[in-house]
């Protein structure tokens, strides 16, 4: 994994949800140091900059509120930039933004072959616009990727569905509405809660994750930091109480780069309006260096 390049790739986008200061994330993470902690694990880097998402404010003025077309056409070139990365041979490392941006993450690493997905989170992401009770379309992209929402988004890069349920575990799973949960249940998607990793612990968790997905030979990892508990990362949109400790996080990450299966990866959701001296990208890069492959010893 290590004679490989990371693409860093920031995606400035906050059209997925509703509150101001998620577009600043991908700064975040820069300034906390991302790059320098990936170099000195033996990477090459290259960061590509950020992708152009257009200011919510311009966006909201000319489409009367409504940011569907403009969040597919960024989810547009999100795709077009996992496709480039992937076929250059390199490892694209997505810097959100909000959560929508997977839709364009996962189609593109997912072009060429098959691609198992753990996304980590504190929420299913599966919504529809029907069961959304937000219409926040950060809350859609699992539904999306399997084919189910706007058929705008559905069809970005390639017509249809990109994931079967069989490609995607989630890890840390505490908050679900009551339509998402029945759809997920028939969706096939391996689904781990905190309560899971309360009474079996992540290494056992994780472990069986990957097995799950043992037919797959690359690994996507979506990291939304709220999937942490709000103690250690106040810099999050929609906090959920009860979530992964900070040495629970790292576990799953450990194990994850120990399968030397990881090809992309986004790390998402992080708010600095929210945050306190910018301490959640400071866990998230500590997170990105272990899954990456930094070992303790
Ligand atoms: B995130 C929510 F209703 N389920 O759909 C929704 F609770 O990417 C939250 O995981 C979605 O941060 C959270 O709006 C999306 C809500
Ligand atoms: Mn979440
Ligand atoms: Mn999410
Ligand atoms: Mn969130």
């Amino acid at each position: 994994m290590k004679n490989k390049t990371i693409r860093i790739i920031g995606v400035p986008i906050d059209l997925g949800q509703s509150q101001r200061g998620v577009d600043m994330g991908p700064s975040a993470l820069r300034y906390a140091g991302l790059s320098a902690r990936l170099k000195s694990l033996g990477y090459q880097l290259h960061d590509e900059g950020n992708l152009y998402v257009p200011v919510r404010d311009s966006v909201a003025e000319k489409n009367n509120g409504g940011f569907l077309e403009a969040v597919q056409h960024v989810c547009q070139s999100v795709y077009d930039a996992a496709t480039e990365a992937i076929a250059a041979g390199d490892i694209p490392l997505f810097l959100g933004g909000d959560h929508s941006l997977a839709i364009g993450t996962i189609g593109g690493v997912s072009a060429q072959d098959r691609v198992g997905v753990i996304w980590v989170d504190a929420h299913g992401d599966a919504n529809s616009p029907a069961t959304s009770p937000t219409g926040n379309i950060h809350g859609m992209p699992i539904a999306t990727l399997l084919g189910e929402g706007y058929p705008e988004l559905i069809n970005i890069g390639r017509a249809g569905a990109k994931l079967s349920g069989q490609d995607i575990v989630m890890i840390g799973i505490r908050d679900l509405d009551g339509a998402e949960r029945d759809w997920l249940k028939q969706s096939g998607v391996k689904v781990y809660t905190m309560r899971d990793l309360d009474e079996r612990g992540m290494g056992s968790v994780t472990r069986e994750a990957l097995d799950f997905l043992h037919g797959h030979t690359r690994i996507h990892v979506s990291l939304d930091m709220d999937a942490l508990d709000p103690n250690i990362v106040p810099g999050v949109g929609t906090p959920s109480s009860g979530g992964l400790s900070y040495r629970e996080a790292q576990l799953l990450m450990e194990i994850i780069a120990d399968s030397g299966k990881l090809t992309s990866a986004d790390i998402v959701e992080i708010n600095p309006i929210l945050d306190h001296e910018n301490c959640t990208a400071k866990v998230a890069v500590d997170l990105a260096a272990s899954l990456f492959g930094k070992s303790i010893f």
